[in-house]
């Protein structure tokens, strides 16, 4: 990734996302609510969430696959994000996504499968019960957030696509229209963004065909209207505002690999044992935690879901990175 970094390592302080007046008014209605009691548990997150006007999206919270963790402020995910084709400042995508139009959309499913398919947004919202889950996703650049993402497992459209013998790894293709994403005019990666997933690990109930967050339906910068979460993997997996699941035989050609193969593996599992070439994986910043003296966390071994681990069983993970 483009990261900016001081010289020792440590991320310098982001002036632009605090000023000194924001402090001030959330410590002075922090201590007016403590004044009137109004503060209870999770209601001072909720009240934290500028809610955007996105469509309400209901879900069941599915408490097995489901973080207790203190979840990353709304403002926060939807403020800080990775999205190259709207341009590669974080906060790009909250200033300039406002151009793309998640409906009509439809996504179209296709290569080695028996029943190739194209739903439009509504009927993959109704292709099986929406769950909420509440996922740790980590950058590969370093920090972390924790989410409430709407969606169900992705082994529902395998399900209905019945691949063939032949498909061995799925391919997620993103939209890249220039008309809608000013950052597809650049050189920074090939266009279309694509991830892929062995087909194993596309079957692995923890990926998440995403279809929403914190109660609504994606927001654009966050890859409206439809995404995969691979919580287990570097966020850069995740690939937003899918068009094209193609079925494959041979392993797909990833953009990020493609771009730069010796700092980004087809695998990607987040481990900390595995330095980027550039930098070291063993810790991270929860974003929302970025106070000057905040110690950092360990990163955990596949982000701390060590269910998948049977997945790569006699696999070296330093080769497979
Ligand atoms: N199409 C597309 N998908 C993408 C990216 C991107 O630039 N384009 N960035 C990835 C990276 S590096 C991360 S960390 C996550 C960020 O997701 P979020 O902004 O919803 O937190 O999206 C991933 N999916
Ligand atoms: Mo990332």
């Amino acid at each position: 990734m483009l990261i900016k970094r001081s010289p020792n390592g440590i991320d310098l302080p982001f002036s632009s996302e605090i000023t000194p007046r924001e402090i001030f008014e959330s410590r002075r209605t922090f201590i007016k609510q403590l004044a009137v009691g109004s503060i209870a548990g999770a209601g001072l997150l909720d009240q934290a969430w500028a809610q955007s006007g996105n469509a309400k999206l209901a879900a069941r919270l599915n408490p097995a696959w489901s973080a207790m963790e203190k979840q990353t402020a709304y403002k926060d995910a939807t403020t800080y994000n990775n999205f190259y084709e709207f341009g590669t400042d974080k906060s790009d995508p909250a200033h300039y996504a406002g151009t793309l139009k998640p409906r009509p959309w439809t996504v179209s499913i296709e290569g080695e499968v028996k029943k190739p398919f194209t739903l439009d947004i509504d009927s993959l919202l109704k292709l099986a019960p929406l769950e909420e889950r509440v996922y740790r996703l980590r950058c590969v650049e370093g920090w972390s957030m924790v989410i409430p993402w709407i969606g169900y497992s992705f082994s529902e459209i395998i399900k209905k696509a019945e691949p063939t013998g032949n498909a061995k790894y799925v391919e997620f293709v993103s939209l890249a229209d220039k008309k809608q994403m000013p950052g597809v005019g650049s050189r920074v990666l090939d266009w279309p963004y694509v991830e892929g997933l062995r087909m194993d690990e596309a079957n692995h109930p923890l990926a998440l065909l995403t279809l929403g967050m914190y109660g609504e339906v994606l927001p654009n910068q966050n890859g409206a209207p439809v995404r995969i979460i691979v919580p287990w993997k570097y966020g850069f997996k995740s690939a937003k505002s899918i068009v094209k699941i193609r079925f494959v035989k041979d392993m797909p050609r990833t953009a990020w690999n493609l771009a730069a193969p010796s700092e980004y593996g087809f695998y990607s599992n987040v481990n900390p044992d595995v330095d980027h070439p550039r930098w070291s994986q063993a810790t991270e910043r929860r974003i929302g935690e970025d106070g000057f003296f905040t110690r950092k966390r360990k990163t955990l071994m596949f982000n701390g879901y060590s269910d998948v681990a049977s997945l790569y069983t006699g696999m070296d993970l330093r080769k497979n990175f």
